[in-house]
C-alpha cells in the first residue's frame, strides 16, 4: 500500500470543519431561512442577492480564532486529521486567492489565511490536513451549476442583475475559477486530501481536469469519490487513490458492499455549519459514540463535522461531544 492510502486507512477519526461567512448568520438572515437543516446553506435558503451576501462577507471577522487551539483539543480526543472548508457553495475562499478577491484575506478585516495558519498547526502537530472544495456550486458565479431541477431557479433571486436570455457556461467558471483555484491550494499549501463535493455538472472530462491538476502538483494528495455522482465513470480504476464516502452513520446499515477504504461524513447536529434559530439539535453523546464506533468496526473512518463560531471560536458542544469519543478511545483506542 502507498504512503497515503496507509495514513488513511489507519486514520479512523478525523474533525471537519464547515466555516464561513454562513458561521456569523448562524442559520437565519432576516428572519428568513431558518427552516433549512444546514446552515451553511443561508445564501440559498433565505434568497440572500449577491451584493448583500458580500455585505455580510466584508465583516466577517473571526478574531478570536487560534489554529494551535483548534488542533489542541482534535488531538486531545485522538483526532488524526482535519478537512476544513476551504471554499463552500457560497463562493467566499478562506484563503489568500490571487484569482478572486472574494477571499478571507483581501475581502475581510480580519485579513489572516486560515487555510495557511489551520494547515501550519496541524503539521506541526502531526496531523494530516485536508481542504474541502465545493468545485461544481458556487452561488456567487452566474455561470457555476444548481442542483437542477430543484434549485435552477436561485440564480436569478442571487443575481438579479441577470439578463433574462443568460445561458450559464459551466466550464467558464471552471476555468475562470474552480480549477485555478484548486490548483493555488495544492501549489501554496500542504494538502494530504481534497474533499470534493456535489457534482452537478460534473463528466469524467471536468474530473479530469481536477484529478490531473491534483496529481500534478501533488500526487500522494487523496481525492474524494463526490468529484463525480457514482457510476458515471470508472473512477476508482482510473484514478486510485479515490476514496468513496459511504454514510452509514445514521443508516446503521451500508446499502452495498463497502469500498476497501471509505469514509462516513457525519457532525455533530443536525447542521455542519454553526447554526442556532430555527430547527436544529445536537447529538447525545452516547449517540456519536454508536456512529463512531459503527463506522470505524465497518472498516472506515468518521469524518465528524463541528461548525465553529462566527468569532473563530469552536462550539463548546461538538468540543464535548468530540470529548465523549476521546475518552471513550483513551480507554479502548
Ligand atoms: C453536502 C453539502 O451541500 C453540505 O452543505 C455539506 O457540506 C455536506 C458535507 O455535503 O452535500
Amino acid at each position: 500500500k502507498s504512503r497515503q492510502e496507509r495514513w488513511f486507512r489507519d486514520a479512523k477519526f478525523g474533525a471537519f470543519i464547515h466555516f464561513g461567512v454562513y458561521s456569523t448568520l448562524e442559520g437565519e438572515y432576516k428572519g428568513r431561512g431558518s427552516q433549512h437543516r444546514y446552515s451553511e446553506w443561508i445564501q440559498v435558503s433565505g434568497k440572500i442577492p449577491a451584493d448583500e451576501y458580500h455585505q455580510v462577507a466584508a465583516k466577517f471577522n473571526p478574531a478570536d480564532f487560534d489554529a494551535e487551539e483548534w488542533v489542541k483539543v482534535f488531538q486531545d480526543c485522538g483526532i488524526r486529521y482535519v478537512v476544513i472548508t476551504s471554499k463552500h457553495h457560497d463562493g467566499f475562499a478562506l484563503f489568500k486567492s490571487m484569482v478572486s478577491d472574494y477571499n478571507i484575506v483581501d475581502y475581510t478585516p480580519f485579513k489572516r489565511d486560515i487555510i495557511k495558519e489551520l494547515s501550519e498547526a496541524c503539521h506541526r502537530h502531526g496531523l494530516k490536513f485536508g481542504v474541502y472544495y465545493s468545485q461544481a456550486q458556487d452561488w456567487d458565479e452566474p455561470d457555476a451549476p444548481y442542483i437542477a431541477p430543484r434549485l435552477e431557479g436561485t440564480r436569478k433571486f442571487i443575481h438579479p442583475e441577470l439578463p433574462a436570455d443568460f445561458k450559464p457556461d459551466m466550464d467558464r467558471y471552471i476555468a475562470k475559477k474552480s480549477l485555478p483555484q484548486v490548483e493555488e491550494l495544492i501549489k501554496n499549501y500542504e494538502i494530504d486530501l481534497i474533499w470534493f463535493d456535489t457534482p452537478s455538472g460534473m463528466n469524467m472530462q471536468r474530473v479530469k481536469l481536477f484529478s490531473d491538476m491534483v496529481r500534478k502538483h501533488r500526487p500522494d494528495c487523496l481525492i474524494n469519490s463526490r468529484i463525480i455522482h457514482s457510476g458515471k465513470g470508472k473512477i476508482e480504476a482510473q484514478y486510485l487513490p479515490y476514496y468513496d464516502y459511504v454514510s452509514i452513520g445514521d443508516k446503521e446499515v451500508p446499502t452495498r458492499k463497502l469500498p476497501l477504504y471509505f469514509e462516513s461524513p457525519d457532525s455533530v447536529s443536525s447542521s455542519f455549519g454553526y447554526k442556532t434559530k430555527g430547527d436544529c439539535y445536537y447529538h447525545s453523546g452516547e449517540e456519536m459514540l454508536h456512529r463512531f464506533v459503527h463506522t470505524v468496526c465497518a472498516g472506515g473512518n468518521a469524518l465528524i463535522n463541528n461548525g465553529p463560531l462566527g468569532n473563530g471560536r469552536l462550539d463548546p458542544e461538538a468540543v464535548r461531544l468530540y470529548g465523549v469519543i476521546g475518552d471513550w478511545l483513551k480507554v479502548n483506542g
